[in-house]
């Protein structure tokens, strides 16, 4: 394939906390691996990246502590920083938005679009504090919510049901600055005509999907922001903390932070254009048709990288200048990653942060685990136990001890030096050959974001190396064919250099070690399964590559995170009398439909049959239950609640559900032959 020019991001963490396993397995370990093998590969490769340090997520931090956010950015650039550097991520440039070449290229992109009357100035009413004098960003603002009445709802989404709404759309709205009331002020605001660009970004994302295969998730996310229309996007906001809008009249304002972030990946580009001495390097990427950009990212910022940045960068290359910027050729966004069953969770101490954990292992290993369980299409789970297995069983037990048994005979009984190849049997053959294919195997599998199945696809050949050490038996060969003896292990030699070049993106200081060990270089990726280890070439000794971990150390991690897990306040049972509960209608019904509500990740709507007819229920289980498997199930409800609505759904009633151990809900049933209607009593 010709060399290609590639250029790779990584969505921007907000430096507002510690980076933890689940972002690892999200965007960034995927690109590195990516990456990496497009370097051994020998194309042109730029991989980008930087901490985000604006808006309100950052602010919100700041406030916490009593800082001032910068005292946020700068630890938490910092903390990240390292952290993906001692995971081994092999960043060009890792830079910051708080700096002046990133507010200057934000600015840029304003104006730009501002100037050419792109940008539409529009009035509206939002919340602002009087007691704190400050315009109330959405995450300020917090209530009840207007569908499922949860308290402490958000300002823009509620946690409970899912809804999106407007902040005013809250009841009893609070500020979270003061706790007071906010009232309702005129601001104006600029626009973005995202709707305007509607046509051209579904082309977009078509085209791109059939040429280069877009991820079927990413594709569902898209098209359901389609049909819902895409709406105008306000581009600035009230704060002080961000850049600053460059306009006279504005000086109060900010760029909205996901609108400058994504130039983010420019800018980090410029900077190190400019640390490498070559000021205008970044346009032989940003500014090239030849250019393939891959933005890797979560699935919460699909919407960012498929609609709204291209939507931005294709209003950019309208305009007459001559430079047109290149646009995402795929958006390869992972599902998210749990742990221990669970989502991560700051506030109940569920998870944890990379610094952490690389404070008690080495990266290889984490980065061996992640890769081979990344949650590439579905939701992966993180568990300390299947982290153990997989160093101890897979990289020790397989990849390791094929290693070490090769070089223990080779020095055993050839001095160290790679035997010579002899008349070759059909087990030889058949191995060589196989290891002539992995390279191609393995790259096609990188090329299409596939590092899961390339992954545990490489293991594969070391499980393949072991079989044919073990078939060709050189512990009794070296005793009755010495020359046969020399062929094994010539043959192991060269699948150890194989696996060597093709476990390098994933475990990338193992394969360091162990090209040392065979004191040899990598070399073209395609070239990696032809022999590469002449006949006598002299190996230096070998090391124990993966340390085993023990059950304890395993033990401890376990039961550190149930005893630190912050238990919540038990609730006081308070009683209540019988004819008091029986106010309550418990009844049984029968599902009778049942199907997911458009743009909520937790509501479906159920028909329910109950003895007085059928009623609608809207309920927040999507999450834990496929619609396609509730109809026929006898549920119980209450059914004299007062109706509400949900996502402009009228909910009759609520059915009743358990949270099991994992945080999973589980409706609760009974038996088939109980009666639609039969009370609970
Ligand atoms: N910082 C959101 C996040 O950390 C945001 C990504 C920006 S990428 C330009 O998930
Ligand atoms: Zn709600």
């Amino acid at each position: 394939m010709a060399k290609e020019k590639v250029l790779v991001t990584s969505a921007l963490p907000y430096a507002n906390g510690p980076i933890h396993l689940g972002h690892l397995s999200g965007a960034y370990l995927p690109a590195d691996i990516y990456v990496r093998y497009k370097r051994l590969n020998g194309d042109d490769v730029l991989y980008i990246c930087g901490s985000d340090e604006h808006g309100v997520p950052i602010t919100i931090s700041a406030d916490k502590e009593g800082v001032s956010p910068k005292v946020i950015i700068d630890r938490f650039h910092e903390i990240n920083k390292k952290a993906f550097e001692k995971f081994g991520m092999s960043f060009d440039n890792y830079s910051r938005t708080s700096l002046p070449i990133h507010h200057d290229t934000a600015k840029e992109f304003f104006l730009e679009f501002y100037n050419r009357g792109i940008l539409k100035e529009k009035k509206s009413h939002q919340f602002y504090d009087e007691k704190a004098k400050m315009f109330l960003p959405d995450r300020y603002v917090e209530g009840t919510c207007p569908n499922c009445e949860s308290e402490d709802a958000r300002g823009d989404e509620c946690e409970n049901c899912g809804a999106l709404y407007d902040p005013s759309d809250l009841i009893n709205p609070k500020s979270k600055i003061s706790g007071e009331t906010p009232v309702l002020k005129e601001t104006s605001h600029w626009f973005f005509p995202l709707g305007d660009y509607q046509p051209n970004l579904e082309k977009y994302v078509n085209v791109m999907n059939e040429k280069y295969g877009w991820k079927e998730n990413v594709m569902q996310y898209n098209r359901s922001w389609f049909k819902d229309g895409l709406k105008d996007r306000a581009v600035t906001r009230d704060l002080d903390w961000g850049v600053k809008v460059p306009l006279d009249e504005a000086q109060t304002k900010v760029i909205y932070v996901w609108f400058e972030a994504v130039l983010g990946y420019i800018s980090s580009t410029k900077e190190y254009s400019e640390n490498v001495g070559e000021p205008d390097l970044w346009k032989k990427y940003w500014q090239d048709s030849e250019t393939k950009y891959i933005a890797f990212i979560g699935k919460d910022n699909v919407v960012f990288h498929c609609i709204i940045f291209p939507a931005m960068l294709m209003a950019w290359n309208n305009g007459e200048q001559k430079e047109k910027y290149c646009l995402p050729q795929n958006v390869p966004a992972n599902e998210f990653l749990n742990f221990e069953g669970k989502k991560f969770s700051k506030s109940r101490n569920w998870g944890i942060d990379a610094d952490k954990f690389l404070e008690l292992f080495p990266a290889d290993p984490l980065r061996y685990t992640l890769a081979a369980n990344l949650p590439e299409n579905r939701d992966t789970d993180f568990y300390w136990k299947e982290f153990q297995l997989r160093n101890n069983s897979e990289l020790a037990d397989i990849l390791g001890n094929f290693i070490n048994r090769t070089f223990t005979f080779v020095f055993k009984h050839f001095e160290g030096k790679v035997p010579v190849l002899g008349k070759l049997e059909k087990i030889d053959e058949e191995m060589l050959n196989e290891i002539s294919e992995y390279p191609k195997r393995t790259g096609d599998l990188f090329e299409r974001y596939k590092v899961k199945d390339c992954t545990n696809e490489i293991m594969n050949l070391a499980r393949d190396g072991n079989k044919y050490f073990n078939d060709s038996e050189p512990w009794k060969t070296i005793k009755s064919n010495k020359e046969k003896c020399a062929t094994t292990l010539h043959v192991c030699m060269q699948a150890i250099y194989t696996l060597a070049e093709l476990f390098s993106p994933v475990i990338p200081y193992t394969s360091e070690k162990l090209f040392n060990m065979l004191d040899a270089k990598p070399v073209a990726w395609a070239k990696c399964g032809e022999p590469q280890l002449n006949a006598g070439h002299q190996m230096n000794k070998a090391e124990i590559l993966f340390p085993k971990i023990e059950d304890e150390v395993i033990e401890e991690q376990i039961s550190k995170l149930n005893s630190e897990k912050s238990e919540l306040p038990k609730e006081k049972d308070e009683l209540i009398s019988y004819d008091e509960f029986m106010k309550t209608k418990l009844k049984v019904a029968e599902i009778i439909s049942a199907e997911k509500i458009e743009k909520s990740k937790k509501l479906i709507k159920l028909k329910v049959k109950l003895d007085d007819g059928e009623r609608q229920l809207v309920a927040g289980i999507a999450e834990h239950h496929q619609p396609e498997d509730l109809p026929g199930k006898k549920v119980v409800i209450v059914a004299n609640l007062q109706p509400a609505k949900l996502m402009g759904e009228e909910s009759q009633g609520m059915i009743l559900a358990v949270e099991k151990k994992d945080g999973a809900l589980q409706i609760i049933t009974v038996d088939n032959s109980v009666k639609n209607g039969t009370r609970v009593k």
